[in-house]
């Protein structure tokens, strides 16, 4: 069985950290989807890490760490992140494999994720950037380029004709961006070298092999639920499948081969980039769970939007996604507020309604919102359920009760230890 690891919101809900705490229990962790949009924070030993495109297994001895083919890889990252990892003297040769039919992000593509991009003006994505919408686009179209074309002696030549073809894409676009792709393919170029002394794969036969030994694999989600293409707050969200089946399809696992389904939620929620965001506060309460949550983009530093735990959104996620456990993050950021609200309904063309309809832009959705008690104590020294606050085990049995799903974990900061088991 293979077991997931999904964020329910719009991601940064805290995925790096809870592997880092489940790796122990795993031989295996692998990534399906993404590429270095993701940025997974992991904390200890007084070190915060943020890994992008790395599994976040990666710090623990034991555990193999895989890049399955639904990832999109950019060599420049990925060589930045090996060389913080050799400063911390992680092996990382050793326990990296890599998808050979993991696509590749050229430097192209993240010069037509930007003209595209500046060319929808107001309209954008508010992408992270880094060629993830375009990348998806030509694996999808047919014309990608994959890490295994790395073991063939034309690969130049196929990155040759593909980048050619960008860069008339980029004039297509007929926006003003500066870019000197001499020096962006010389890092390139280095990029893949590096890559190349890490050892392909064919994923699907590793995990197929490792399910037959009885191996226990964690499959690490990155981005959330309301970012995936099809299920998500579409057009403002990523281009791959964040949710359960993802990792079907990322990873090949057969669904029936689906063991636990964690599904991931911060005590509030937040959004970084465009899009709609119903229970969204542009007040100090939003300013608050910004301030003490530190809510900054892991990847690109932009301020990420707060508001309230949005129930009706969450629900959908646990349904799309089949969550058997859920984990609740950052209930610390929660301390010291009178009333938490949860949005438990929208009112929407005139009905009040418990479900996600098509659209949830402002202009069609307002939020109906649920007051609770909240609680004042600081929870960030406390390691067991027993020290809790009533106010917040009201907060957790409430959401148990609409979500009908049991919270197995409650994070109270953002190192390993601030994390409690119940
Ligand atoms: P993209 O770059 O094409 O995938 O962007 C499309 C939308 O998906 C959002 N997105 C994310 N949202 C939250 N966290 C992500 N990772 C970084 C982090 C983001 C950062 O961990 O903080 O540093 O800004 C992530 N990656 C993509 C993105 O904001 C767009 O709305
Ligand atoms: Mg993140």
């Amino acid at each position: 069985m293979v077991d997931l690891l999904l964020g329910l919101q719009w991601g940064d809900e805290g995925k790096g950290k809870i592997v880092d705490v489940l790796t122990k229990d795993y031989n295996i962790i692998a990534r399906f989807q993404g590429g270095p949009n993701a940025g997974h924070t992991l904390e200890f030993d007084g070190i915060k890490h943020v890994l992008h495109t790395i599994p976040s297994g990666i710090f623990h001895e034991n555990a193999v760490n895989v890049v399955g083919n639904g990832v999109v890889i950019d060599p420049v990252i990925f060589k930045k992140e090996l060389d913080n990892l050799d400063k911390f003297d992680i092996d990382f040769v050793s326990k990296l494999l890599i998808s050979r039919k993991a696509h590749l992000i050229l430097p192209t593509h993240r010069l037509l994720d930007a003209a595209s991009e500046t060319a929808k003006g107001k309209a954008k994505i508010g992408s992270t950037l880094k060629g993830i919408g375009p990348t998806y686009m030509d694996k999808t179209g047919r014309n990608g380029m994959r890490v295994g074309d790395l073991e063939f002696d034309d690969w130049n030549k196929k990155y040759r004709s593909l980048a050619n073809k960008h860069e008339a894409m980029i004039d297509y676009y007929n926006v003003d961006i500066q870019y000197d792709l001499e020096e962006l393919e010389a890092e390139f170029f280095e990029g893949v070298e590096t890559l190349k002394k890490l050892t392909f794969i064919d994923s699907e036969e590793y995990i197929f092999k490792a399910q037959a030994e009885g191996k226990k694999i964690l499959a690490e989600g990155a981005q959330g639920s309301l970012l995936d293409i099809d299920f998500g707050t579409y057009p403002y969200v990523t281009s791959s499948n964040t949710t359960a089946a993802g990792a079907c399809t990322g990873l090949g696992v057969a669904p029936g081969k689906i063991g636990k389904v964690l599904g991931i939620f911060k005590a509030y929620t937040t959004r970084v980039g465009s899009g709609p965001f119903p229970t969204e506060l542009f007040d100090k309460d939003g300013e608050t769970m910004g301030r003490v949550g530190n809510e900054f983009g892991a990847t690109t530093g932009r301020p990420r939007r707060c508001g309230w735990l949005d129930l009706v959104a969450l629900k959908y996620a646990v349904q799309i996604n089949g969550v058997t456990e859920l984990m609740m993050m950052k209930a610390d950021v929660l301390s010291g507020f009178k009333t938490i609200k949860v949005c438990t309904a929208y009112q929407y063309k005139g009905k009040t309604i418990e479900h996600l309809p098509y659209s949830i832009e402002s202009d069609h959705v307002k939020p109906v919102y649920t007051e609770l008690k909240g609680w004042s104590k600081d929870l960030t020294k406390m390691t067991k359920k027993e020290e809790l606050p009533p106010a917040l085990n009201d907060y957790i049995a409430y959401l148990e009760e609409q979500l009908n799903v049991p919270i197995r974990i409650v994070s109270v900061g953002p190192d390993r230890t601030q994390t409690i088991h119940r």
